[in-house]
């Protein structure tokens, strides 16, 4: 084999593995579904608008990605082909080309500032929090989430992953929870996150929102679904043996349904107690 042979195939070999993996990520931009399934390669879909903006900003970069990796691909057989020693004997001395040389700054250039702006404009969307019409606060704790509604009663419940034999048909493994979050379609909903012992960090893909729960600060951020269902995420900060089973579970309602849900929440849910049953549990103790 000779050199450039070997050198050929070296190419071939890089031009085939930038392909699959060019395939590969287009396949990820296509394809939906509101919770993890096997052998999904895309982003879940997308029922708020922040995530329809990153699931479209995503797609974007990865047609520009796969089609500069391509341009570059064909510049480099390019080159392999017509300027190997067999086929160009006789090197070229030029070191310069003015022309050539400004393009590759400037293109390059042009390219990135055509995707910073977009991308700030998103980020400013998803930092930027709109008024809200109510707010959650989840606290991480080791392993599983605790939830209170600040603006709708003093409850507050914990929400633990079901175990295999807790779980009725349907609940998927791993994610499903016993007591799920509960907020109305179409709110602007502000989620309040902190955590009582190491850091996690809640994280709900459907809705393009990840924020890290650090103890002693309280962070936020927002989300409006537009879509009534239930959507599953997960912890997404390593917090010990069982961070894989911290899941989070939020069912999507109408106003009616969420209306009523808090009603129930607040007599099923009464573990904070008022002044008066305290009182009333000191004198029954007497
Ligand atoms: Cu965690």
């Amino acid at each position: 084999m000779t050199m450039s042979m070997r050198r050929m195939g070296l190419l071939g070999l890089m031009g085939l593995a930038s392909l699959v993996l060019g395939v590969v990520i287009l396949g990820a931009s296509v394809g939906w579904a509101a919770q993890p399934e096997p052998w999904r390669l895309g982003l879940q879909e997308a029922v708020t608008p922040v995530m329809e903006d990153i699931a479209w900003f995503h797609t974007i970069l990865v047609w520009l990605i796969t089609i500069i990796t391509l341009f570059v691909l064909v510049l480099l057989v390019i080159v392999v082909v017509k300027f190997n020693a067999k086929a160009n004997p006789v090197p070229s001395k030029t070191t310069h080309n003015t022309l050539i040389e400004v393009a590759w700054t400037i293109i390059p250039v042009l390219i990135l500032v055509g995707i910073a702006v977009p991308s700030f404009r998103l980020l400013f969307f998803q930092l930027d929090l709109p008024k809200a019409d109510l707010t959650i606060k989840a606290t991480g704790k080791q392993w599983f989430w605790t939830y209170t509604y600040p603006d709708n009663g003093p409850f507050e419940f914990d929400s633990l992953m079901l175990q295999d034999n807790e779980r009725k048909p349907g609940q998927p493994r791993l994610l499903a929870v016993n007591n799920e979050v509960v907020v109305p379609v179409n709110k602007v909903v502000r989620v309040q996150t902190t955590a009582a012992d190491v850091i996690h960090a809640f994280a709900m893909p459907a809705f393009g929102v990840k924020i890290d729960a650090i103890p002693g600060r309280l962070n936020e951020t927002w989300f409006k679904a537009t879509k009534e269902g239930t959507y599953y995420g997960q912890c997404s900060e390593l917090c010990g043996k069982d961070h894989a089973f911290m899941p989070i579970q939020i069912r999507v309602v109408s106003d009616q349904a969420f209306s009523a849900w808090i009603e129930d929440a607040k007599k099923k849910f009464a573990s904070v107690p008022d002044n008066s049953k305290l009182a009333d549990l000191s004198a029954a103790s007497r």
